[in-house]
């Protein structure tokens, strides 16, 4: 993936010196789950020209009836779910019972896409001359890269291959090389459901080669759109790239989401909703819960239930019932290590009774796995958190939550603002219009009141603002407008050289 740290590139063991990369499972470090060739920047290159030249087959295909392959591909799917939901729960260490629902959010996403097949409308539109008819219609964008994240190694490439196929475009997908058996699974499935091969090209290729390999594509005129899900950080620089050859790219970045617990919230369903988004996919989500801020009149009641419900949660082994299984990858484990090293004397440590890697010499009450061989890490509270704090401002991607104080809601939303991203953010409050200010004043994408910030439906926005995003939005309708651009065809038919705005009759 684009974003992989510079430590990443020296984790030897999972790289040999042919480019060949092994998926692990991060719950048992001696399991490859998949052994993948990681291309040069060429591989991109050639996969976007081939692309090119099967999307003028694709675009032909009238759109009712790509709905119908995608529906296809959603049913395989379905057909594979368990299997699909286990080697997700192999590959990157996400509890079974969430890799299910991630699965089933493909499957949902299928379901939206055959319809819009049957949709994507234009319009007419009148014209100021007689005899003269205006239409517009949806053309299709034409080649589509997409480079996904490996936290969310299904869902997600479903936000952006679904659409992308049924509008009519090919797609080069780059996917999380922690993530490579389960994209290949993927693909194989929409290839089965009737997609054509050059109209969906996988590529696995390591950050610099895809940087490289998109450049050379861009400047050859052979990528028309670029999809992005990963961090703050690549998102610019991809951004900036495309931004050179006059692109637009589809980008879905990092967040900071916070979650507001005002003085009449229902406590003990903020502290669950905290649990699931703070500490739920060892929060390696990027709608995970950042920073809680609280009301100082209830903030010691509800970290001493966080705390104890922290302490009674089971971590582990992911194949169980556990709240989170292991970091995804070894690079975000290390990551994970420096966020850690952020802690400072003046915060309160809370959550559980150690920091750090669970191994033998430190273990934890609860927990169910084999400490030696996974990447597992206790789940941190910090308490006394203060909004110039680095760990306040930084997206951590691991199972670490702070907590600070507020007493009035614009003092909340302001923190709630202050970290500059805005993807997702949450309100606990039982008063309509708490909430209501809370979502006018947030400047999140994404806004619950008594739900957590992780959690986004199939058929609804998704995406942010800030450094979570250019404002492009996957999902529902909304998605259309990134994988087509609206071309107008005026149709004369009076026989007669008719000028706009010279020709235009008196009344
Ligand atoms: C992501 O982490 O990139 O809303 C996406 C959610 C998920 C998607 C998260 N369905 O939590």
């Amino acid at each position: 993936m684009i974003g992989s740290t510079d430590r990443a590139t020296d984790s030897a063991p999972d790289r040999s010196d042919h480019g060949q990369y092994l998926s692990r499972n991060p719950a048992e470090l001696d399991d490859v789950v998949a052994r993948v060739r990681l291309e040069g920047p060429d591989a991109l290159l050639t996969a976007a020209r081939s692309a090119r030249r099967a999307q003028r087959d694709w675009a032909r295909v009238p759109a009712p009836v790509r709905g119908r392959v995608v529906a296809g591909f959603g049913r395989l799917v379905e057909s594979n779910k368990e299997a699909l939901a286990s080697l997700v729960t192999r590959e990157i260490g996400k509890p079974y019972t969430e890799a299910l629902g991630e699965v089933q959010e493909i499957i949902d996403t299928c379901d939206y896409f055959v319809g819009e097949g049957r949709r994507l409308y234009g319009q007419t539109v009148p014209s100021e001359m007689p005899d003269k008819e205006l239409f517009t219609f949806r053309s299709p964008v034409g080649v589509a890269t997409v480079i996904t994240a490996g936290n969310f190694p299904v869902a997600v490439p479903s936000w952006y291959l679904a659409p992308a196929l049924v509008c009519g475009n090919a797609v080069v997908w780059k996917p999380a090389e922690y993530a490579a058996a389960t994209a290949r699974a993927l693909a194989e499935l929409a290839w089965k459901a009737g997609v054509p091969e050059g109209v969906l090209n996988l590529v696995y290729a390591e950050g610099e080669s895809t940087f490289e390999g998109l450049r050379a594509a861009l400047e050859e005129g052979v990528v028309d759109k670029v999809g992005f899900t990963g961090s703050s950080r690549v998102g610019r620089d991809i951004g900036e790239l495309c931004g050179r050859y006059l692109q637009t790219p589809c980008l879905e970045l990092g967040g900071k989401n916070p979650m507001v617990v005002a003085p009449d919230a229902d406590l003990e369903l903020a502290v669950e909703g905290a649990l699931f988004s703070g500490w739920g996919t060892g929060g390696q989500r990027c709608t995970s819960l950042g920073n809680i801020i609280v009301h100082r009149d209830v903030h010691d009641e509800f970290v001493r239930r966080l705390d104890t419900a922290l302490k009674e949660a089971v971590i582990g082994n992911p194949t169980q019932d556990v709240l989170y299984g292991p970091m995804l990858d070894r690079k975000f484990a290390d990551n994970f290590d420096d966020v850690l090293g952020e802690i400072a004397p003046h915060h309160r440590v809370l959550g559980s009774e150690s920091t750090g890697r669970i191994t033998d010499a430190n273990p934890r009450k609860g927990f169910r796995g084999d400490h030696s061989t996974g990447l597992y890490y206790h789940p941190v509270l910090v308490d006394g958190l203060r909004s110039d704090d680095h760990l306040f401002q930084q997206e951590t991607f691991g199972p670490i939550v702070g907590v600070t104080t507020f007493e009035t809601l614009d003092e909340a939303i302001e923190l709630g603002n202050l970290p500059g991203y805005g993807l997702s953010a949450a309100v606990y409050t039982t008063d309509p219009a708490t909430a209501f200010r809370f979502r006018e004043g947030i400047g999140a994408g994404m806004v619950s009141a008594n739900n957590s910030t992780s959690g986004a439906e199939a058929h609804l926005p998704f995406g942010g603002n800030g450094r979570s995003g250019n404002g492009s939005r996957l999902s529902g309708m909304w998605v259309i407008d990134q994988f087509t651009r609206w071309q107008s065809l005026n149709w004369d038919f009076s026989g007669k050289l008719q000028k706009a705005q010279m020709d235009v009759g008196a009344v």
